[in-house]
């Protein structure tokens, strides 16, 4: 299919892929079996100015938006998603500085995470709040020009690694959602720890730790937007970075492809390459047409939040749904054409599938998802004839 990139969306693409072929492909396995974070890559694609592809250029970006880091997570989940996800959680962090950070919060982190200098993170997820986001229990109360942060967030991906986390906390629990507000805590600050490193089943280069807040004392100037606005924080953050989890399905699937009809053409039974047999041909077929699908999906999303569109909550959705579903059956599919091989891990298609399940479960499960898309739905067509 041809998207019709642009010279400068051709070169990101081209650069991420010359990343992830020669510096990730040939670690992948090492990486996911370590459970090692990548660090080595995060410095290549730093100098490589691919960090900031979706920060504007007054804080030190490339001026791109949502469509260029799609192309990027793409091109690096295709080689690894652990590795792809360190970088994408960055932007995670990033986004809700740069939609609601005042200038000087710009100014502070903005560059910094554009040079690939500091990471990011999102903290939103607890123990009891995870599709119910609203039921955050960590609580924020104001002393003077100061607020006191106090609880624990869970399975925060670039935990411990980043310094920069945009935090969801509880200012007035009496409101319910319209009672949380987003702060932006620095590694470092006194209070502010680190729990163990989970113990993952798949994007194993990834890091993923809880954040432990102890009376930990965070300045006025830190709030994102306004007091009691947190929870419209967190979910405009989603909307923006959910078509970057369908692009790292995308990844996996065209790695899983690319796997499964290479394998398929050499692999000969019977006689003949087992890419001659119709059943694995419409197999092949049907993973390619998905794909496809999904990928369109994807950049048609982002190109429409890029140009501005006010409301994409609908499409955003649909666009990681059916990305990471499709991702799922994809490897699925991948690990039964290679058969023994596929299940063994000398073949990186056990670690695509394996990997492929998280993207239907993180930045809000799929069953969420399916409810963002139906709510919207309905709301559409309310007086209609
Ligand atoms: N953009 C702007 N505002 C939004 C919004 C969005 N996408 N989604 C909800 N809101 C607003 C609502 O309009 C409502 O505002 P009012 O109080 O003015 O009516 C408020 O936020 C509360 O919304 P709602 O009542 O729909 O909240 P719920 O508690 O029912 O939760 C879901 C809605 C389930 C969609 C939400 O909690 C969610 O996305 N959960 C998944 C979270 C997730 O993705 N976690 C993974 C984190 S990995 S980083």
């Amino acid at each position: 299919m041809e998207y019709f990139l642009t010279e400068e969306q051709k070169m990101i693409k081209e650069l991420a892929a010359r990343i992830a072929d020669e510096r990730i492909k040939p670690v992948a396995a090492e990486l996911d079996e370590k459970e090692e974070f990548p660090w080595e890559i995060m410095k290549v694609l730093a100098e490589a100015d691919l960090c900031g592809v979706y920060i504007p250029q007054e804080y030190g970006g490339l001026g791109g938006g949502v469509f260029e880091q799609v192309l990027v997570v793409e091109e690096l989940s295709r080689a690894c998603s652990g590795v792809a996800v360190s970088y994408a959680a960055t932007g995670l962090g990033a986004f809700p500085i740069l939609m609601f950070g005042t200038e000087e919060q710009k100014k502070r982190y903005l560059p910094d995470i554009a040079a690939g200098k500091r990471l990011a993170a999102f903290a939103l997820t607890e123990a009891n709040a995870g599709s119910d986001a609203g039921a955050i229990e960590t609580t924020a109360v104001r002393d003077g020009d100061y607020y006191i942060l106090n609880g624990t967030k869970q399975w925060i991906t670039n935990g411990g690694e980043a310094e920069i986390y945009p935090v969801i906390a509880m200012t007035d629990r009496s409101k319910g959602p319209r009672g949380a507000t987003a702060f932006i805590v620095e590694k470092g600050t006194p209070g502010f720890s680190f729990g163990k490193k989970e113990k993952k089943m798949g994007i194993r280069a990834s890091a993923t730790r809880e954040l432990i807040f102890t009376d930990c004392r965070i300045p006025k100037e830190n709030v994102l937007g306004r007091e009691g606005m947190g929870f419209i924080v967190a979910m405009k953050t989603l909307d923006r970075t959910r078509p970057g989890i369908g692009a790292q399905a995308i990844g996996i699937a065209q790695g899983a492809l690319d796997v499964a009809v290479k394998y398929a053409r050499e692999r000969h039974q019977f006689g003949v390459p087992i890419s001659s047999f119709q059943a694995i041909q419409h197999m092949l077929a049907d993973m390619a047409t998905q794909l496809e699908a999904a990928r369109a999906l994807v950049y048609a999303t982002a190109r429409m939040i890029d140009a501005g569109v006010k409301e994409f909550s609908k499409e955003a959705a649909m666009a990681k749904l059916f990305a990471s579903d499709m991702a799922m059956k994809v490897t699925i599919d991948a690990v039964q054409i290679l058969g023994g091989y596929g299940y063994m891990r000398d073949y990186p298609v056990e670690k695509m599938m394996r990997d492929a399940k998280i993207t239907q479960i993180y930045e809000g499960t799929n069953q969420i998802q399916r409810n963002v898309i139906a709510l919207e739905l309905i709301k559409e067509y309310a007086g209609r004839k």
